[in-house]
């Protein structure tokens, strides 16, 4: 499966403006359990470097723009979230950096599962040695 996912949302636009519809195994690509919000990230921090077990994430930025970074162990893309009718899916497994938030970034993330610290992955080297015994 390609690392790089993309979600496209149909815009509902009219003359009054834009409108976009997020709706689970429909726009979303499984149940949705939760939803954050990343907003006011101070300049020059970066945010994530960690990977999930058991966790699928869709994650767009709804305003303003943030670099991300993933990598499932094999490769590593880099990549701007900077359009609010695209997400990008964020499967289990898979490293996840967020670099060059903009001030005016609010980067909208739903989730598969609740929040678990357990399911965290915060150490790299950790995540190759899951990813390679997971193969
Ligand atoms: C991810 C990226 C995009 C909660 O209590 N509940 C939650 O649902 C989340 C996501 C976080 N938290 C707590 C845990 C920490 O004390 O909020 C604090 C900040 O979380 P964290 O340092 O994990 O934030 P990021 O921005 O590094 O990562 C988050 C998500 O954790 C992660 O799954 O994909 O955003």
């Amino acid at each position: 499966m390609s690392l790089l996912q993309f979600v496209n949302f149909p815009n509902l636009c009219d003359d009054r403006g834009s409108l976009v519809a997020l709706e689970a195994n429909k726009t979303v690509p499984f149940d949705i359990k939760r939803v954050y919000y990343i907003f006011g990230t101070q300049k020059d921090v970066a945010r994530g470097y960690h990977a999930h077990i058991n966790l699928k994430q869709v994650a767009v930025c709804v305003t303003g723009k943030c670099r991300m970074i993933l990598d499932n162990g094999h490769n590593r893309e880099s990549f701007w979230l900077d359009n609010a009718t695209q997400g990008v899916l964020i499967e289990d497994l898979t490293w996840r950096e967020m670099h060059d938030f903009s001030d005016d970034c609010v980067l909208l993330v739903l989730a598969s599962e609740h929040y678990d610290e357990t399911d965290y992955i915060r150490n790299y080297e950790e995540f190759v040695r899951v990813v390679k015994s997971d193969s």
